[in-house]
């Protein structure tokens, strides 16, 4: 019914439209239309109420919400379910219990706010209220778990795509899950899998952008190393809108990942890549090495060549570019 009386005062912006009209049309009360309209308000648009004239839309929030989102959205299946949370813990997390009460693939949890971000190994993602996009969708894909971390360089070539059309900028992938603009990250990537040994049952993708933040937004030892796509491009960026592109690339490029044409992310992702090609210093649970990174396999991994000359396969860690 919101949803309905919502669409009843955008189709005629910034002009009265009778509650008693509403109210005829939806077969509803003139009282259900006010708390309705209060709960709208309360979601950020502004409408102006008169005794005399009803109700006027007069700005829509810069809010993901699922009704800015869908009203655009062109996926078939990502985000066409969508479940909004003022603030939440994770959207990992929340999105995890949805999952394994058996929500649909392509399912998103989207949250205003996370009190309790998460990066990967337990650190930290900083998710302030009302200037980024904290969401994680549903995948229920049908390959062995060890294919699992293609979704995460599949994730990052999406992100890229969508950012790239919306903001006008052109990001670099560090590997595996960064993206970076002007040197520093604004997007993190947190891929979760729920599997046995052969069968996945469902991942969880989780993706923080950093969207309209100022540089002073950010504490002090994240400032030199964090960004926002406003700090780059100049310009605020339509939070639903980006959303929507993210979920529209992300669906293309998961088709390929799934479908065996894994080549045309890698080809992408490679062509986006800060790190291929770089000195780098790759720390890791086995210890730290030293070499030039020559290549990302098939498998998502990064090929390292040593400087005593072997290559050397790393599945996960955190990559530092060396400086001579
Ligand atoms: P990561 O482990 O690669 O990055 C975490 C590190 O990034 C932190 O230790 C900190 O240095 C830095 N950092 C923290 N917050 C920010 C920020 N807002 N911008 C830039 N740098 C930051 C990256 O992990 C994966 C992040 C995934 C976040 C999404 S949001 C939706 C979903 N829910 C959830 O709890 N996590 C995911």
């Amino acid at each position: 019914m919101k949803e309905k009386i919502l669409e009843r005062l955008r189709a005629k912006p910034g002009v009265y439209v009778s509650g008693e009209e509403i109210s005829r049309d939806l077969g509803v009360s003139r009282t259900a239309i006010w708390k309705h309209v209060q709960s709208l308000k309360d979601d950020g648009y502004e409408i102006d109420s008169s005794r005399r004239l009803g109700y006027r839309l007069t700005a829509v929030p810069d809010r993901p919400l699922p009704a800015e989102i869908l009203r655009i959205l062109r996926s078939r299946v990502f985000g066409q379910k969508i479940h909004h949370f003022h603030s939440v813990g994770s959207t990992n997390l929340v999105a995890r219990e949805m999952a394994r009460e058996g929500a649909a693939e392509g399912t998103l949890a989207v949250a205003e706010e996370q009190t309790q971000g998460r990066g990967r190994l337990g650190r930290e993602w900083l998710s302030p209220a009302g200037t980024g996009i904290w969401m994680s969708l549903i995948l229920r894909p049908v390959f062995p778990p060890t294919d699992a971390p293609r979704l995460t360089l599949a994730a990052a070539v999406a992100v890229a795509e969508a950012v790239g059309e919306v903001a006008g900028i052109s990001p670099g992938i560090k590997w595996p899950n960064d993206l970076l603009a002007g040197g520093k990250k604004f997007c993190g990537i947190l891929t979760e899998m729920d599997a046995e040994m052969e069968r996945v049952n469902f991942v969880i993708l989780g993706i923080g952008i950093n969207v309209n933040q100022l540089a002073s937004d950010f504490p002090e030892p994240l400032r030199a190393l964090a960004t926002s796509l406003q700090e780059v491009c100049g310009h605020r960026v339509s939070r639903p809108g980006l959303v929507c592109r993210v979920l529209e690339c992300l669906e293309d490029r998961y088709g390929q990942t799934v479908s065996g044409d894994f080549g045309q992310v890698l080809t992408a992702w490679r062509a986006r890549s800060t790190t291929l090609g770089q000195q780098v210093t790759v720390t890791s649970a086995a210890g730290t090495i030293d070499g030039l990174a020559e290549d990302v396999d098939s498998d998502g991994s990064l090929l390292v060549r040593l400087d005593s000359g072997v290559l050397h396969r790393v599945m996960a860690g955190e990559v530092t570019l060396r400086r001579n």
